[in-house]
């Protein structure tokens, strides 16, 4: 080859591998602006992540803490929530933590078992009751609202003895709780959550088998627990519609966790299969209630139903509502809950032949290696996919009022976590163009998570925190990180203006801003 030829082939690839570039770059472009007036900012946590106290003044055990307890507890690091951030303790530094950073609201679950520690209603703990009645007074005092999440994986055991989500009686165990609740603190308490992810509990906890109670069964056992989450969702709601709603005037909603799934490839067989894992991992969930038909997603159910008339059985491994509960069901909601962290490339694979959740969809996933991992094997930074989510939602669910309940990234918990700054400031501006370049109706934002805390079955070797806690000091003293600086800017600023208001510089990746002031008109 002469060197002419070289050279041209050279310039050819060099032209390539910037246009590539240019690619990446349009996609994450950053865009200065600000979020809608009256836009939400919020923090999040759950109780056994945080609280410790376990055994506490009258609490019962419930099935995290059976699991960790256990002789092989399945958890990384063999720790446990026993004391945790002892935010049971600490709540008071938790209350500083969040008025520093300046959020609206407050997003933390309620531990059932602290409050019933039998799960029902006929033995209230007093201390459980006080213990809330003291944190929500608390945040009311600093001017922060109380967000709660009824479940946020943490049964009590005594029901799982009876056979937890797999049990229909506990659809009703819930509602009584549900009820509770409410009459105990929705006088003062506006926003209420009755799921935090019902995928993974019931994935994970009843089908897996990697999280409490550590049920096995994919493909049978994960969709019978998830048909009673979503029922007793629906009661919980129409309870709060029927009793509660005219005098208390608050909100009822469920949270879910979806992934970004972009087709690996152009082939209609993968932009087919990225389609279908929407449907398997959010619409499992979100179709009964969010959709006009209610019910699971179509794909779904033709999917199981062929698979399981192929391994022989005579009916679907998917239950079925049947018409009074698919009415009862739909409809049941006044906002959509997303927890989103990340995304994956879905393409089409012929599902093995074992029986499982998974191997019901036939497709893989996988990331691009171009993605910044994290501290979590499943946490891949890719800001744009976030857009894409709450756009897919936007379109399916009719212009749904949805508020982002999790966001998040993982470390190994320095204070000057940049990665986590990046990653809150790349996410919270592809948001804002969903909002304002694509409409998209969004009324809040949560950051994951205001403290480190207990990561599942990954301990304390995955950290998430806008405030560090000192896990082998007794105190659990909490320290301020870089990221609540900068997420603390971003709520002061509404957002990004491109003002003198807004602190800029301390951005640890002003490279990335273009020079140019971008507006909404350049974008359109
Ligand atoms: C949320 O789940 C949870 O609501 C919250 O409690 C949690 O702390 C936070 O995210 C951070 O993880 O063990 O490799 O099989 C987010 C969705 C689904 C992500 C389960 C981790 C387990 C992967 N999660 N997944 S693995």
């Amino acid at each position: 080859m002469s060197s002419a030829e070289n050279k041209k082939r050279c310039m050819a690839m060099v032209l390539l591998m910037v246009g590539l570039f240019g690619l990446v770059i349009a996609q994450d472009q950053f865009l200065y602006g600000t979020f809608p007036k009256g836009f939400l900012w919020g923090a999040a946590t759950a109780s056994y992540q945080i609280e410790g106290g376990w055994n506490e003044n009258g609490k019962g055990e419930n099935i995290w803490d059976r699991m960790v307890h256990a002789y092989d507890g399945g958890i990384k690091d063999n720790s446990t929530g026993d004391v945790a951030a002892d935010s049971y303790h600490k709540y008071m530094d938790d209350v500083a933590a969040l008025k520093e950073t300046g959020v609206n609201f407050y997003r933390f679950s309620l531990s059932w078992s602290r409050i019933l520690p039998t799960g029902r209603i006929d033995q209230i703990n007093q201390d459980g009751i006080d213990y809330y009645n003291k944190l929500i007074n608390a945040l009311l005092d600093k001017n922060i609202s109380p967000m709660i999440t009824l479940y946020h994986w943490d049964l009590p055991q005594p029901l799982e003895d009876i056979g937890g989500w797999l049990n229909e009686e506990v659809v009703d165990i819930f509602g009584a709780y549900a009820n509770l609740s409410y009459s105990s603190f929705g006088d003062r308490v506006k926003s209420w959550i009755t799921f935090n992810e019902p995928l993974v509990q019931s994935h994970l906890g009843y089908g897996l088998g990697i999280f409490a109670p550590r049920v096995k069964g994919s493909g049978k056992t994960d969709y019978i627990a998830a048909h009673n989450q979503i029922k007793a969702h629906a009661r919980a709601w129409r309870i709060y519609d029927a009793d509660y709603r005219a005098t208390q005037n608050g909100e009822v909603g469920i949270t879910f966790n979806c992934a970004w799934d972009e087709p690996k490839t152009q082939n209609p067989e993968d932009i087919e299969a990225a389609e279908r894992a929407l449907q398997f991992e959010l619409g499992w969930f979100a179709h009964p209630i969010f959709s006009a038909n209610g019910d699971y997603p179509p794909i779904m159910k033709e999917y199981i139903a062929s698979r399981s008339a192929k391994e022989g059985y005579n009916m679907s491994r998917l239950p079925e509502f049947g018409q009074t509960w698919v009415n009862y069901i739909k409809g049941t909601h006044d906002f959509f809950g997303l927890n989103h962290y990340t995304s994956r490339l879905i393409y089409r694979v012929k599902g093995g032949n074992e029986t499982s959740y998974e191997n019901d969809q036939d497709l893989a996933s996988s990331s691009d290696p171009s993605w910044p991992s994290s501290a979590s094997s499943w946490l891949k930074v890719v800001p744009w996919g976030f857009r894409k989510l709450v756009n897919w939602i936007h379109k399916e669910y009719n212009g749904v009022r949805l508020i982002v309940t999790e966001n998040g990234f993982s470390d190994h918990g320095q204070i000057k976590d940049d990665d986590r700054a990046k990653y809150y400031t790349s996410y919270i501006n592809e948001l804002m163009k969903a909002i304002n370049l694509d409409g998209c109706n969004i009324f809040g934002y949560t950051a994951w998570s205001i403290i480190d805390n207990f990561e599942w079955s990954s301990g304390y070797t995955e950290k998430f925190g806008l405030y560090s806690i000192n896990f082998t000091d007794p105190r659990r003293p909490r320290s301020r990180k870089f990221s609540a600086e900068v997420y603390s800017n971003i709520i002061a600023n509404n957002g990004f203006p491109a003002s003198s208001t807004n602190n800029m510089t301390m951005y640890p990746f002003k490279i990335q801003f273009p020079s140019k002031q971008h507006n909404l008109h350049d974008h359109l």
